[in-house]
């Protein structure tokens, strides 16, 4: 019997193997061990504890039942895009078509300041762009990495990648930027499906419909589907200046602990505004903190009233 044992345990030694989830549609992930790469299912037992694997996730995978058993602790998690373990996020927006868009790249920022990930700030479509930069300077002060790139051109191509080496990046932000078309130019091999922009609304069109990485040099990328709004409802509202990064420096210097930097005498934030903050990124924050963000989705606001 217990040889019996012995000899279960042995072979299943020999069916695991850990691997890394590149891609997974409808329940079948791809797990990419060394050189092999295995389509798998979750077992019941995720399905149960309503845990899903994400694209990102180190997993143990039976190669026999081509099951994935295990996940290895995680190191950070993005919820929207659904993607774990990543170094840095590439907030991806364009200079126009779609037009660019501050509130969206704020809520973008805050949710991965929330997560604790890297961010850096691609501006793709530059060949397109007409208007002045001053629509970029409030993430410049902030101290924020800001790309100008364009994949039709190549312009920023090789300063983007001197930022991406030897990590996990994934690039977000809203459908029809240019996040395939970047990818497609970085990744040598690499052929993303793309999609033109409705004419008709001026936006993208969802073309990527999943979380995909890809080799990168000495690290990896990650394309993912465009979204075209973003919740931080669950966000504490006393939490937000912490997620504003160029507040950080000045957050416990106000008059009152529990400063909401608004309407409070003797704030630390507020007098830095025109600063080391930026106008515009107080302005977004106030409207974080009183949930009133401006319009943040493809619909501009219903008018009150
Ligand atoms: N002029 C110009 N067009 C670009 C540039 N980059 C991408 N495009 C075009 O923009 C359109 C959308 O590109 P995609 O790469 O599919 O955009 P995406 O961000 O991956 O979109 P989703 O997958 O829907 O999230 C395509 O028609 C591209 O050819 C650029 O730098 N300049
Ligand atoms: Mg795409
Ligand atoms: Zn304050």
């Amino acid at each position: 019997m217990g040889k019996l044992i012995l000899l279960t345990q042995f072979y299943t030694f020999l069916m695991n193997r850990e691997g890394l989830i590149t891609k997974g549609v409808g329940g079948e992930y791809t797990v990419v061990c060394g050189d092999e790469t295995y389509i798998c299912t979750a077992r019941g037992v995720f399905r149960n504890r309503q845990i899903t694997p994400f694209v990102g996730d180190y997993v143990v995978i039976d190669t026999d039942k081509k099951s994935i058993d295990s996940i290895k602790p995680r190191r950070n998690v993005l919820k929207r895009p659904p993607v774990a373990n990543i170094d840095q996020v590439i907030v991806t927006m364009a200079a126009a078509e779609p037009a660019f868009h501050a509130g969206l790249l704020d809520r973008f920022l805050v949710l991965a300041a929330r997560e604790e990930i890297d961010a850096i700030i691609c501006i793709n479509k530059y060949d397109l762009h007409k208007e002045s930069d001053e629509v970029f300077l409030p993430y410049v002060q902030a101290g924020y990495p800001l790309v100008k790139l364009s994949a039709a051109s190549g312009l920023g191509l090789d300063e983007l990648m001197g930022f991406m080496e030897g990590k996990l990046n994934v690039f977000a932000g809203p459908s029809g930027v240019g996040k395939s078309s970047l990818i497609n130019r970085l990744v040598p091999g690499a052929s993303m499906e793309t999609g033109d922009i409705s004419a008709r609304l001026r936006r993208g069109r969802h073309t990527t419909r999943h979380a995909e990485i890809l080799t990168l040099g000495d690290g990896f990328c990650v394309d993912t589907p465009g979204f075209s709004s973003l919740d931080v409802d669950e966000i504490p509202v006393s939490d937000f200046d912490g997620l504003f990064i160029e507040f950080i420096p000045f957050l416990g210097l106000c008059r009152f602990t529990n400063c909401l930097h608004d309407k409070e005498k003797d704030c630390a934030v507020k007098e830095q505004v025109g600063v080391a903050i930026h106008p515009a990124r107080y302005e977004s924050y106030l409207g974080f903190m009183r949930n009133e963000p401006g319009w943040m989705g493809d619909k501009p606001p219903r008018r009150r009233g």
